[in-house]
């Protein structure tokens, strides 16, 4: 297959709902899609990255730079399968999200081409996964527990609370109790340091399946010694950036469970070597979510259809973003999506609204 060009665009969405996080607050989605034109077909990928790089390095302009200048120039014209992308953008250091969003395309058209489906490829054991939700920090108790009760009348099967210093324990207590013992879990994303030690250990009483990236990235050895001091599994996010990443924590005891986010390891297929690493160590691991559109979705979907991924993954469905999604919408059924079965990702954009919400295009060719 040859890549004939690349077909870039930025769209904006506003989020159902503002969305708040240790490191700030969203409510507009400026989303950077990338389409593959290859001699066999189409395909589709989006880009994780947001617009400031607070979550990690990476931010959506300079994804769009390195894509145009550095990413898509080394994989144009030649001989090409999703497969080798990665080692073609290897010279490029870093910039996973944007690697990841041209990966993605490739392997979708790939796909399509040969009728085969994201799920069928990553070898997927369930058609249909349980579904969680990722509840933002909010203004008080009372509001927090009007939301995760809305949520768990929708059906989702885990909750999973933002919490930063300040908004942890009590948040955690109040839908413990209002709630009982419904799947519970933290996500700091890096806002603690080690000498909270005992602070988060407080919140083990709580019976929660894990604690999120409670510490900045760069410090692994520094959870491996916070998971000698707090029961509560500790769970690692934004230090996973590879499959060596993820070997080295395993190794030191940094993580008993893992966010695989395709995006934040350089994609799909990384992804898949890191379910499989942690499917050998005994590790298990779940979905993360960036807010993605059905285009990040259905990949989403797919690859949390692996037998590892044994807990509920932030892949809510599409009404819990966005009031209209780009694709066909994802409907969460007793708690669960179903798994696209489609050729490639299996979802089918629509390329009306799509173009009314584009503020910016280019073609690389
Ligand atoms: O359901 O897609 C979702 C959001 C899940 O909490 C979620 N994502 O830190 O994992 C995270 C957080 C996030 C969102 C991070 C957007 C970066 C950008």
């Amino acid at each position: 297959m040859k890549l004939q060009a690349v077909e870039m665009r930025r769209i904006g969405m506003s989020l159902v709902a503002p969305f708040e996080t240790s490191f700030g607050v969203q409510t507009e989605r400026d989303i950077l899609l990338v389409k593959a034109i290859t001699s066999e077909g189409e395909g589709w990928g989006e880009c994780v990255a947001g617009e400031e790089p607070t979550y990690s390095s990476e931010y959506v302009d300079a994804a769009q730079h390195v894509l145009i200048h550095h990413l898509i120039p080394r994989l144009l014209g030649s001989e090409l399968e999703a497969g080798d992308v990665a080692a073609r953008l290897r010279p490029v250091h870093g910039h996973r999200m944007a690697k990841a969003a041209i990966e993605m395309a490739v392997l979708d058209a790939e796909l399509r081409a040969r009728g085969d489906s994201f799920g069928h490829f990553f070898g997927a054991v369930r058609q249909e996964v349980d579904c969680g939700v990722s509840v933002g920090i909010h203004s008080s108790i009372a509001e927090l527990l009007v939301t995760v009760g809305g949520y768990l009348d929708q059906g989702y099967r885990r909750i999973k609370l933002k919490i930063k210093p300040g908004w942890d324990v009590e948040p955690v207590r109040a839908v413990r109790e209002k709630f009982g013992d419904v799947p519970l879990q933290v996500d700091a994303n890096t806002a603690y340091s080690l000498s909270d030690a005992e602070h988060l250990a407080k919140l083990d009483p709580f019976g929660l399946l894990l604690i999120e990236q409670p510490l900045p990235e760069e410090l692994v050895l520094a959870h491996a010694q916070l998971a000698k001091k707090v029961q509560t599994p500790i769970c690692l996010d934004e230090s996973i950036e590879s499959l060596q990443n993820a070997t080295d924590a395993i190794e030191l005891g940094a993580c008993r469970v893992i966010n695989v986010k395709p995006g934040r390891v350089g994609g799909y297929l990384e992804a898949r070597k890191i379910h499989d690493l942690c499917a050998e160590k005994g590790v298990p691991v779940w979905m993360g979510g960036m807010l993605e559109t059905g285009i990040g979705r259905a990949g989403n979907v797919a690859m949390a259809a692996m037998a590892n991924f044994t807990l509920p993954g932030d892949t809510s469905a599409s009404a819990r973003y966005y009031h209209r999604d780009i694709t066909e919408p994802f409907v969460l059924h007793d708690g669960r999506l179903k798994v696209p079965t489609g050729a490639g990702l299996g979802v089918t954009v629509d390329q009306e609204f799509l173009d009314s919400i584009t503020h910016w295009k280019q073609t690389v060719a």
